[in-house]
């Protein structure tokens, strides 16, 4: 199934100057890149993304960290977009991602882990609509 996913490279590897390592990794998937920009995210915002984690004793200290600098935003699309960028990720805590992923490579700790990607096709729709507009997102073939 072609689907999509949004992903965030976090301000702990913006900051680190890994903004394009990352997303020429998940170019490397052969998913299309079909949106991206900057931006510094508001409280507001972030607590819209993180919405589903408002009960977990981490999420003021999420917000607090994704609002302390700027992310790179970014729509891919391809066959099976979600599971193939979480995989590229790798698991949420760096220290337990498999070798090579972005996360295990890139990631500080369970928080500072560079970067996000959508958990579902449903999760995928919500979030892209938090950063991108309809006409933001590009139509196009990629090709190998
Ligand atoms: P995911 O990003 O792999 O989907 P989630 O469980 O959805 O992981 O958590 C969202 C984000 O919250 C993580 O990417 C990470 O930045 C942060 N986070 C998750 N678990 C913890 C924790 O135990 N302590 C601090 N931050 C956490
Ligand atoms: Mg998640």
């Amino acid at each position: 199934m072609i689907e999509k996913s949004l992903v965030l490279v976090k301000p702990d590897a913006v900051g680190r100057g890994l903004s394009g390592a990352i997303i020429s990794r998940l170019e490397n998937t052969g998913m299309a890149l079909i949106a991206l920009k900057m931006l510094h995210m508001d409280q507001a915002l972030a607590k819209r993304h993180y919405a589903p984690h408002k009960e977990r004793p981490f999420f003021n200290g999420l917000i607090g960290f994704i609002t302390s600098g700027p992310v790179v935003a970014a729509v891919f699309e391809g066959d099976d977009a979600v599971s193939v960028i979480r995989t590229a990720m790798g698991a949420t805590d760096p220290a337990k991602a498999a070798t090579g992923s972005i996360r295990n490579d890139f990631g500080l700790d369970i928080e500072r882990n560079a970067v996000h990607g959508s958990d579902s096709v449903q999760t995928a729709t919500h979030e892209i609509g938090l950063y991108f507009t309809d006409t933001e997102l590009m139509r196009y073939t990629r090709k190998e």
